[in-house]
């Protein structure tokens, strides 16, 4: 048998994470607990591109666009969707989350969906480091894992 792992080594990878500006006062802080752990996994700053789109709605096209660049390794999507929010709240999670799928699929890498789906503000605040875990740390480490687990297939 053989068991095939990805570890969390990221030197040298090439990282670009995508950021939505709707309810960036959670995915600023995506994006900071992100960041930090990218560099705790010795991913060089040098080797990330930040691109904030105006919703998480616009994530998957910017991500399918980066994803096709040689240059890329891997895609980080950044969101915070929240139901309290809008009436349309799942149009919004499921493009968002369907378009990132495909953007992967599509291209072969990983396209990381640190998106966050909840019901009120509330429980994001929990999950975006403020009062809490922070997903944007478990992105960097999926996209991380998930290179290196590719690259041994
Ligand atoms: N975008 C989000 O990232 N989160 C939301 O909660 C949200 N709500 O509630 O509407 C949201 N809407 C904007 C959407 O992503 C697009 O930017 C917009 O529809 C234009 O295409």
């Amino acid at each position: 048998m053989k068991t095939l792992e990805g570890n969390h080594g990221g030197r040298g990878k090439n990282i670009a994470i995508l950021v939505s500006r709707f309810n960036d006062f959670i995915t600023k802080d995506l994006l900071n607990g992100c960041l930090q752990e990218l560099d705790r996994l010795g991913v060089s700053k040098t080797n990330i591109t930040v691109a904030w789109v105006p919703g998480s709605f616009e994530l998957p096209v910017a991500a399918l666009k980066f994803a096709k660049k040689k240059s890329v390794d891997a895609v980080i999507c950044l969101g915070a969707i929240i139901r309290g929010d809008t009436y349309h709240f799942e149009m919004v999670a499921q493009g968002a989350t369907q378009g990132i799928m495909q953007a992967s699929i599509l291209t072969g890498k990983p396209v990381i969906f640190g998106v966050l789906t909840t019901d009120t503000l509330e429980q994001a605040y929990k999950r975006c480091g403020k009062k809490g875990e922070n997903k944007g740390i478990d992105a960097a480490v999926t996209a991380v894992e998930m290179i290196n687990l590719l690259k041994k297939i």
